[in-house]
């Protein structure tokens, strides 16, 4: 009975692990900063800037370099209160990658890729 338990839970970890990942990554714009400045995803991953700024004030997250298919991946203007979203591209190779608000130039933000 100890065994059929093991194997099941092995099998079930198995399976997890065999899944292709939906990983999310959060961004925060809050007193005209990024928060954190410095994130982390994987290529493929879900990347979305949360506006939390209490007065309305509207924010991208929006690469320097054309990393979406020959075009900066963006979250597109997001308002506050509001959530906006871009998935990285599962062809997206590890590095670091600045990004900016289109709105702020001096709001920056740094996306490591590993
Ligand atoms: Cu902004």
């Amino acid at each position: 009975m100890r065994k059929a338990v093991l194997f099941v839970a092995l099998l079930v970890a198995l399976i997890l692990t065999a899944l292709p990942g939906h990983a999310a990554t959060d961004v925060n714009a809050v007193g005209e900063t990024f928060v954190p400045a410095v994130f982390t995803a994987h290529a493929g991953d879900q990347v979305s800037l949360h506006n939390l700024e209490a007065l309305a004030i509207a924010h991208t997250l929006t690469s320097d370099a054309n990393l979406c298919a020959g075009v900066p991946c963006s979250t597109g203007p997001v308002a506050s209160g509001n959530t906006g979203s871009f998935t990285l591209p599962a062809t997206t190779a590890p590095g670091e990658y600045l990004f900016h608000c289109a709105f702020h130039i001096q709001m920056r933000a740094v996306l490591i890729v590993n």
